[in-house]
C-alpha cells in the first residue's frame, strides 16, 4: 500500500496575474472620409506594412507591422488600432468564474467567440470517487466504478469532486463554476481507500477499465515518492508501469502531479512522483497566484514537464462536505468547505486543469495521439521566467515549472499550424516485449525522441548465428542521441558494461556493422543522453 493521495497545504492569496496575450503584430488602420485607398497603402508599405488587406466598403485596411508607431500619421490615417490580442470575446456565465483566475491565467475559453461544438473526449479521472449528486455534475459522468470500497458516486474525501469539478462541471449553464474541458466526458475510477492509500493493483485496474471505457485522457492527481539516491523508499511499481504503457500504447494522454514535498523526506523535493516520471506521462507541478514555484511543488529537471496553477483554486466539493456548513452559501464549493479546501493548494489541483486543455485539443482533432498533445501542450506553454513571476526560473525549460506555464489557446493555435509529428512506434522505452520488432530484411524507421518524455527508442532485431547486422542512425533538429546494441535476453537496457549484455554503442552517422555469434532477437536502443530532442531515421538491415 502506497499513500498516493496528494495532501493540501495552507492557503496564500495573491493578487490576480493577467493572461499574456502576445501574438502577431497586426493592425487597422482607419481610413478618413477623403482618403485614397492605394495611396494609403502605398504610404504604409513604405513604412514597412506587409499583409496589408482593404476591409472595402468597410473605412479601414488590416496591415501587418512591427508596431503602431511606424503607422500613425500617414496621410489618409484615421486610427491605428491593434487587433492580435483581441480575442477573448466568450466569457461563461457560471457565477462563480470571477473566483477562477486560474482559468483566465490558462487563457482556457479565450479561442473561442462562442461556446464551441467540439466532440464529446472521454476523461478518466481516478480519485477518491465523485458526487454523483451533486448538480454541476450531472449528465457529465459517462461510467463510474469504485476499485476499493464504496461506490464511485460517492465522495467522503472530496478530492474527486474538487479534481472532476475543475475538469467536468457545468459550463455556461449559469451555475456556479465553469468546468475547463465542456466537451470532456468523466470516466470517474476510484481508488482511494479508507486510509488516504491506493493500492496500486487497484490503481493499475483502473487504468485498464479507463482504457477499455474510452479514455483519451487519464487524470492522475495522486503519486507515490520517488528518491533515486535510496530506492528504499521510492515507490517505484513495475505493474504501475506497465499500466501506463498499456495506456500509452492506446493512444491516450496520461497526466500526473509531479508531487508534494509535504509528504516527502525534504522540502522542496528534488524529484517528481511516479507516475509523473515515467516515459510518455505529463507531470504537472504547480504556480503561486503570482506564478512562481511554490516550494510544495516538486522540482525535477527531466519529469516536471509543465505547470499550471495550483494555489487558490476554487471548485466543487461533495454536498455531504460542505452540509456541515450550513451557513455557508456556497454549498457543493470549496468555499464552504473543511479548512484545506477554502483555498486549495497542491500539484493535485494543477493537474486536471492540464487535463481538460487536453481533452479540448482532443475534441478538435480527434485523431490526434496522447503523445501529440502532450507535445502540443509543452510546445505551446508560456517560458516561465523572473519576468513573469517565476523568480527560480531561467529562460528555458527548467526544474521548477518543465516547459511552463498551460497555455490553452496557444496550443489551439500551435494545432491550428499543423499537427505535431507522430511516432508510430511507441511505446517502446525498454528491452522484452515492449521493444517494437523490425521484421525483414532491411527496414528504415522515421520516428521521434526527446529527452524528457521519450528518453530511449527500441527495437528487436532477429539474427541467426553467423548473420551480419548493419544499423545507422541520422538525427535531425536538435536531438542528441546515441544508439546501442545488446544482446539476446537483455532486460535491463542502460546497464553498462559487457556483463549487461552491452556489444557495441555508436554515434550518429557512424554505421554499426556487428556479425551475430548466436541466434536470437537483439535488442537496438536509441537514448537521448543530453536534454532536446527531434526526429531521426534509423536504418537497420541484415545478411548472410
Ligand atoms: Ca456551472
Ligand atoms: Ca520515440
Ligand atoms: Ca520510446
Amino acid at each position: 500500500m502506497i499513500a498516493r493521495a496528494a495532501a493540501l497545504l495552507t492557503a496564500a492569496a495573491l493578487s490576480l496575474v493577467a493572461a499574456s496575450g502576445a501574438g502577431a503584430a497586426r493592425f487597422a488602420v482607419g481610413l478618413a472620409a477623403s482618403a485614397d485607398r492605394s495611396a494609403v497603402v502605398a504610404l504604409l508599405q513604405a513604412r514597412g506594412a506587409t499583409r496589408v488587406e482593404d476591409l472595402a466598403p468597410i473605412r479601414a485596411l488590416a496591415v501587418s507591422a512591427p508596431d503602431a508607431a511606424s503607422l500613425h500619421g500617414v496621410r489618409g490615417e484615421r486610427y491605428v488600432e491593434r487587433l492580435g490580442s483581441r480575442r477573448a470575446a466568450y466569457v461563461p456565465d457560471d457565477p462563480f468564474f470571477a473566483k477562477q483566475w486560474y482559468a483566465v491565467q490558462n487563457r482556457s475559453f479565450d479561442e473561442w467567440a462562442d461556446p464551441p461544438p467540439l466532440a464529446g473526449v472521454r476523461v478518466a479521472v481516478i480519485d477518491s470517487g465523485v458526487d454523483g449528486t451533486h448538480p454541476e455534475l450531472k449528465g457529465r459522468i459517462a461510467a463510474a466504478r469504485s476499485f476499493v470500497s464504496g461506490s464511485a458516486l460517492v465522495d467522503t474525501q472530496g478530492h474527486g469532486t474538487f479534481v472532476a469539478g475543475l475538469i467536468a462541471a457545468q459550463t455556461n449553464d449559469g451555475v456556479g463554476i465553469a468546468g475547463l474541458a465542456p466537451p470532456a466526458e468523466l470516466l470517474v475510477a476510484k481508488v482511494v481507500g479508507p486510509q488516504r492509500s491506493i493500492p496500486v493493483e487497484a490503481e493499475a485496474k483502473a487504468i485498464r477499465w479507463a482504457v477499455a471505457r474510452g479514455a483519451r485522457v487519464i487524470n492522475m492527481s495522486l503519486g507515490g515518492l520517488r528518491d533515486p539516491s535510496d530506492p528504499s523508499r521510492d515507490t517505484y511499481s513495475r505493474l504501475e508501469a506497465d499500466a501506463i504503457a498499456y495506456a500509452v500504447s492506446k493512444g491516450v494522454l496520461v497526466v500526473a502531479a509531479v508531487g508534494n514535498s509535504d509528504q516527502s523526506p525534504a522540502q522542496p523535493w528534488p524529484y517528481a512522483s511516479w507516475p509523473a516520471a515515467l516515459p510518455h506521462v505529463l507531470g504537472v507541478s504547480a504556480l503561486s497566484r503570482k506564478g512562481g514555484s511554490p516550494e510544495f511543488s516538486n522540482r525535477d529537471p527531466q519529469f516536471n514537464d509543465i505547470a499550471a496553477p495550483g494555489q487558490g483554486i476554487f471548485s466543487l466539493l461533495p454536498l455531504a462536505l460542505t452540509a456541515s456548513h450550513a451557513e455557508c452559501l456556497e454549498q457543493g464549493y470549496s468555499s464552504c468547505g473543511p479548512e484545506e479546501y477554502r483555498s486549495a493548494e497542491g500539484t493535485s489541483f494543477a493537474t486536471p486543469q492540464v487535463s481538460a486543455a487536453a481533452a479540448v485539443l482532443f475534441a478538435t482533432m480527434p485523431t490526434l495521439s496522447g503523445e501529440q498533445v502532450l507535445a502540443l501542450l509543452e510546445e505551446s506553454a508560456v517560458d516561465a521566467v523572473p519576468a513573469n513571476g517565476c523568480w527560480l526560473c531561467v529562460p528555458g525549460r527548467d526544474r521548477f515549472t518543465g516547459a511552463g506555464r498551460l497555455d490553452q489557446t496557444g496550443a489551439l493555435d500551435l494545432l491550428a499550424a499543423g499537427a505535431p509529428p507522430r511516432d508510430r512506434y511507441e511505446p517502446n522505452d525498454s528491452g522484452g516485449p515492449s521493444s517494437y520488432p523490425l521484421y525483414g530484411p532491411s527496414r528504415v524507421v522515421d520516428a521521434t525522441i526527446d529527452y524528457w518524455n521519450d528518453r530511449d527508442d527500441v527495437y528487436r532485431v532477429y539474427l541467426r548465428a553467423g548473420e551480419r547486422l548493419t544499423a545507422a542512425l541520422s538525427l535531425g533538429g536538435q536531438a542528441q542521441a546515441g544508439f546501442s546494441l545488446w544482446r539476446p535476453g537483455t532486460t535491463a537496457i542502460g546497464s553498462s558494461g559487457a556483463a549487461a549484455g552491452l556489444l557495441a554503442v555508436r554515434r550518429p552517422g557512424v554505421p554499426l556493422l556487428y556479425r551475430a555469434q548466436a541466434t536470437g532477437w537483439y535488442l537496438v536502443d536509441l537514448r537521448m543522453t543530453r536534454p532536446g530532442g527531434g526526429s531521426y531515421r534509423l536504418l537497420v538491415s541484415k545478411a548472410r
